[in-house]
């Protein structure tokens, strides 16, 4: 089933120059890249994007994280590119994620409480639906 979904460079991932590796790696994918814009996340845009983590010991670290520099957020389409993407992305700790995965690649270090893991995706449909409608308002 064709789907869309939206997908992030954090700001580890900017500022450590993967941009083009990221893209690469969709692109290689076959996945399409409907919209894309650079944002700098405000603590109220994270609170609606996280609010399943908003009280959560990590949060607090999580906001230092993503608050830290400009993202790169970008609506994606294709085949269960939901599913897709989260297995490109790899597991949520860089240091379990598998080696060929972005996060298993890429990431290493830890703001805080907060594991800085380069990339983000929409773990749903319809989380998808949601993000989307909040970072492309
Ligand atoms: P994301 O939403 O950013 O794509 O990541 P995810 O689904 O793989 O992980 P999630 O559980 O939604 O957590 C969101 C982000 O919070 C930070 N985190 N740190 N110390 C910890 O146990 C912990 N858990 C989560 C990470 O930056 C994670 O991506
Ligand atoms: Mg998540």
């Amino acid at each position: 089933m064709v789907e869309r979904t939206f997908m992030m460079i954090k700001p580890d991932g900017v500022s450590r120059g993967k941009i083009g590796e990221i893209i690469q790696r969709i692109e290689h994918k076959g996945y399409a890249i409907k919209a894309m814009k650079m944002v700098q996340p405000t603590p109220e845009l994270l609170a609606k994007h996280y609010a399943e983590h908003v009280g959560k010991s990590f949060y607090p670290s999580l906001v230092q994280y993503m608050t830290s520099g400009p993202v790169i957020a970008m609506i994606g389409e294709g085949t269960n590119i939901v599913s897709g993407w989260r297995t490109i992305m790899g597991t949520t700790n860089p240091t379990l994620a598998a080696p060929g995965t972005i996060r298993g690649d890429l990431g290493r270090e830890w703001e805080g409480e907060a594991v800085m893991n380069i990339v983000h995706g929409s773990d749903s449909v319809e989380a998808a639906e949601y993000e989307i409608k909040l970072w492309f308002a």
